[in-house]
């Protein structure tokens, strides 16, 4: 009998060990397959949304379709906040920001450390919020901004240790944030460690939110999944700022790359206190559709990092035609607020197609409140923003925000 268990349990192991490994992303075109999207505006007895009001009760239909089959729901219940402002510098960044570092504290035993800059020259500006990979020691070179505590994923060079983050790792993300220029151009930032959240890994639940507000926020943690988590940390750094009296949080920009990107996207789609929303490089699970056979599939990503879904999601990994929502829809429950999508040419695991097409069927929703949106049917060549309200570049290079990407930021925020 015991053998019997041992023979099953590796043939399971070796099979789960050959579907990771047998992996071979598509990235011929002609071999995507074929597929038809559900519509946004399709309403339940199956007519079709005509109006802004009708919109409005859609938008809660299709944000529990999202909920049901990938994120899972967002707790509706709410713990006690508390800020404790652990530091102000009126100094930061050779002295052309305010520096501001705050410990969100939940329900008196759970703590998560945002930092904010904000320009000094410039009353109440907008503010782009998001989540950092590395820490909020690696947005800056500023010596004085502490490393995070909690668990982070080992990487190279001595930069994680043991899971702890190191000195070493201090402005490691200085490109990505270019937070001089960004403070230079008149904008506000606002970032946390998205492991402040939730660690990032298969059994991070435990020692994150989920795991230990779930009596207080009276949500189980299968209920709902990682980006959940951090889409929920951001919402509640949209709640701090809307106290600061630094900041204009009626003009908060969500930002979110990659993993991140998919934790923004839920975040704002759920919370339309983020006036316009920003996705970099977000693919699977993000920006792209996820109906394509084009880099990262639904398969691929629920067995690589099952933690970021509810299973459900995993179930149309071979049927993705049976899904009954898509990424568009989630772009769709940002209007009508300014939407940018963003790719980058070599990063075709994303799939740049794929996301571009997440916005362009984004855009009926739009049309709705008289948006304009891509202005394009195709995908633009490289270094060519496209749109208006709904906006698209392909940069060329690499997965990762870099400072052509928030310069057509800068623009889109202008605007607002
Ligand atoms: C990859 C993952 C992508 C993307 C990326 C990232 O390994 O497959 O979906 O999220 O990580 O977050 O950098």
């Amino acid at each position: 009998m015991k053998k019997q268990i041992i023979a099953v349990l590796t043939i399971l192991g070796s099979k789960f060990a050959f579907a990771q490994s047998a992996f071979v992303a598509n990235y011929d075109e002609t071999k995507v397959g074929a597929y038809s999207l559900p519509n946004p505006l399709q309403k339940p007895d199956g007519s079709l949304v005509k109006t802004q009001l009708e919109w409005k009760k859609q938008r809660t239909y299709l944000l529990k379709l999202l909920a049901d089959n990938e994120y899972g729901i967002l707790p509706t219940a709410k713990v006690s906040v508390s800020y404790k402002v652990l530091e102000i510098k009126g100094n930061a960044l050779d002295g052309k920001a305010i520096r501001k570092r705050i410990e969100l504290v939940f329900a008196n035993k759970y703590t998560a450390e945002m930092v904010l800059y904000v320009p000094k020259n410039v009353a109440k500006p907008a503010v782009f919020v998001g989540l950092n990979f590395c820490g909020n020691h690696g947005v800056t070179a500023e010596t004085d901004v502490p490393i995070p505590t909690k668990w982070m994923p080992n990487f190279k060079d001595g930069i994680v240790v043991n899971n702890h983050a190191t000195e070493k790792g201090r402005a490691i993300q200085v490109s990505r944030w270019q937070l001089d220029y960004v403070i230079s151009q008149g904008f506000a930032v606002a970032t946390a460690y998205y492991g402040d959240f939730e660690p990032d890994h298969r059994e991070g639940w435990k020692e994150g939110i989920r795991g230990i507000l779930a009596n207080e926020l009276s949500i189980k943690p299968e209920q709902w999944s990682a980006i959940g988590a951090w889409a929920w940390g951001l919402s509640h750094m949209m709640d701090y700022l809307q106290t600061e009296s630094l900041v204009n949080a009626k003009k908060g920009v969500i930002i979110g790359h990659s993993r991140l990107g998919k934790g923004a996207l839920w975040a704002a789609a759920n919370d339309e206190r983020f006036a316009a929303v920003i996705s970099n490089n977000s693919g699977e699970g993000g920006a792209a559709i996820a109906r394509r056979n084009y880099g990262e599939t639904i398969g691929r990503i629920t067995s690589a990092f099952p933690h970021w879904f509810i299973p459900k999601f995993a179930t149309y990994a071979s049927e993705p035609n049976l899904l009954p929502t898509d990424q568009h829809t989630l772009l769709s429950l940002m209007a009508p607020r300014p939407l940018y999508v963003a790719s980058a040419a070599d990063d075709q695991w994303a799939d740049p197609k794929g996301e571009f097409l997440g916005a362009f069927h984004a855009q009926p929703a739009y049309a709705l409140f008289k948006k304009e949106g891509l202005g394009v049917t195709e995908p633009p060549t490289t270094n060519q923003p496209v749109g208006k309200t709904v906006r698209y570049h392909v940069r060329t290079g690499v997965h990762d925000v870099t400072a052509y990407d928030w310069e057509q930021y800068l623009k889109f925020a202008k605007e607002l």
